[in-house]
């Protein structure tokens, strides 16, 4: 029998592997492959940017994209999600584990399971299950807010600090990078930080009870999207909008109503769309066995009402839809 060409061979095993959903690496690589992108919670503009990001790198790459995600902040809500997604054995997973240490068992099952794990955004301690992590600098976020800060309350006075909750690996960073900061301004008071458990009106009422019981405080930085909205609601009601000054991480649409408000004066946006894409690129990466880094650090900005229309600030700003 005569030896078959190689054009022959190629199309045969081009035919196989479309019927088996694995390409062969025809650029748009992804072939028909499945990925789900686990959000940290559903209705944050912050992961619908995201999955703006991940949606287009998708369509780019031909790989069926998933999102899916809890109702609220919560491990014990965000376990019952993966364990769905584990049970649909995708071929990869983006995750945003909503905690450090408590997410470790339902991503092992999907690793179990034979998903490639991405993790954005937010990661967990333990290292071995993701193929990558990709997130914000945090830690040099947190010590940009300060500095900001810092100039806005003219180096003077009591501030603090209001977060989620402790054990979220972004939020703790961005703290840890503010605290490190503030500490370094010898006429600030750092009267230091209070969780809201991702719930904008428990934010509010921190900083208005906060207002009331510190005659000094100057300023706030807000560690998340929910915490910076409730801070700034909080400052309105306590009638302290401009006097108490407000550095909130993010920049979803009303973060930056409020900035042009005046009741927020800085906001440190991050570049969700970015990390959504580069995560998709790295899942299919990972499914064609191609290297791929540790871990992926993206850009941040600082948004002040000075620079939030400029184009090369606004393209990232927070959209509720893509
Ligand atoms: O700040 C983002 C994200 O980076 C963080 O991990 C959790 O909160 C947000 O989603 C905003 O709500």
């Amino acid at each position: 029998m005569k030896t078959p060409t190689y054009v022959a061979v190629t199309i045969a095993l081009t035919a196989v592997a479309a019927l088996s959903g694995c390409s062969d690496d025809d650029g748009g690589s992804g072939g028909g492959r499945k990925i789900t992108f686990v959000q940290g919670v559903k209705g944050d503009e912050f992961y619908i940017s995201m999955a703006c990001g991940a949606q287009q790198k998708a369509k780019e790459l031909g790989v069926k994209l998933d999102v899916t995600g809890a109702d609220k902040w919560d491990a014990s809500l965000q376990t019952p999600v993966v364990n769905a997604v584990a049970a649909k054995s995708p071929d990869a997973v983006l995750i945003a584990p909503t905690d450090t240490q408590a997410m470790r068992q339902p991503e092992q099952q999907l690793k179990s399971r034979g998903a490639k794990v991405i993790e954005v955004d937010t990661k967990l301690d333990d290292a071995s299950i993701r193929e990558t992590a990709i997130s914000s600098d945090n830690e040099r976020g947190g010590m940009l807010a300060a500095q900001t800060l810092a100039a806005q309350v003219q180096e003077r006075g009591a501030v603090a600090a209001i977060s989620v909750k402790p054990g979220i690996s972004t939020t703790d960073a961005r703290l840890k990078g503010f605290e490190t900061e503030i500490r370094k301004h010898p006429g600030i008071t750092y009267l230091g930080v209070q969780y809201n458990d991702d719930d904008p009106a428990k934010a509010a009422s921190i900083v208005t009870s906060t207002i009331a019981s510190h005659r000094d405080l100057v300023g706030v930085f807000a560690a998340n999207v929910f915490s910076g909205e409730g801070a700034a609601t909080g400052i309105e009601q306590a009638g302290r909008a401009g006097q108490v000054k407000l550095i909130a991480f993010d920049a979803t649409p009303k973060q930056v109503e409020a900035l042009r408000k005046g009741s927020i004066q800085g906001l440190i946006a991050q570049k969700p769309f970015d990390i959504g894409a580069q995560g998709v690129e790295q899942a299919v990466a990972a499914l064609d066995k191609k290297p791929v880094p540790k871990a992926i650090s993206t850009d941040l900005i600082a948004v002040t009402k000075e620079n939030v229309d400029q184009p090369d600030v606004s393209k990232y700003l927070y959209k509720g839809a893509c």
